[in-house]
């Protein structure tokens, strides 16, 4: 309660803006707080020329959030849950080739204590003088569950310097890799088990 209390104080005086969706109930108005949050930069994407499509410029009564490479390509697409209408999916053409990248997955060993989708484990990434840091987590958006390979953005940087994971058990090792624009897969007992360029075959199994 206090802290609710505190936010009110800082709010400025609110503005009633008309909601979103025809659908709403009567009445209901929202308060324009994105001055108070530090947002007053944010624009719209149809202020930057519409480079992101008309799919960002339109209005939808969405709710669930989830990102992930759903055509495996090496950017990350986007996933809409509306309210009364399909879903929607934002697909990333061309992001990547806006810079270098590394998909990681991870596979927990469950005899070590680690769950096997590795939910709560951390991997950090240390490429041109940068130490980034990805989350395996789930549930980041309402009734959404986002991709649980862990993606960094590597920009110009085209060399991996360490790569670190933090098993959710407690251990923690680093993994070689040798090259970027891929997805790397490492698992808890056997170690980086495939690294493979988006399109590239798997290789074939042994007999
Ligand atoms: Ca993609």
């Amino acid at each position: 309660m206090i802290g609710l209390a505190m936010a009110e104080r800082a709010l400025p005086p609110t503005q009633a803006v008309p909601p979103p969706s025809p659908d709403a109930a009567p009445g209901v108005a929202f308060a324009d707080a994105t001055a108070a949050s530090g947002l007053s930069s944010f624009r719209h994407v149809s202020d930057v020329g519409g480079s992101a499509g008309e799919a960002l410029a339109a209005a939808w009564p969405s709710r669930g959030l989830a990102v992930g490479d759903v055509d495996r390509d090496g950017d990350v697409d986007v996933l809409l849950g509306n309210i009364d209408g399909p879903p929607r999916l934002l697909r990333n053409d061309g992001g990547n080739r806006a810079g270098h990248w590394l998909s990681v997955r991870l596979i927990g060993d469950p005899g070590r204590n680690c769950p096997r989708d590795a939910i709560g484990s951390v991997v950090i990434c240390t490429a041109g003088g940068l130490r980034r840091r990805g989350d395996v987590a789930s549930g980041r958006s309402q009734l959404s569950q986002s991709d649980l390979r862990v993606h960094f953005g590597l920009g110009a940087v085209s060399r991996v310097d360490r790569l670190e994971v933090r098993w959710a058990n407690g251990q923690s090792q680093s993994y070689p890799v040798t090259a970027v624009d891929r997805f790397v897969v490492i698992d808890q007992a056997r170690g980086i088990i495939d690294s493979r360029a988006p399109g590239e075959a798997a290789p074939p199994r042994p007999e």
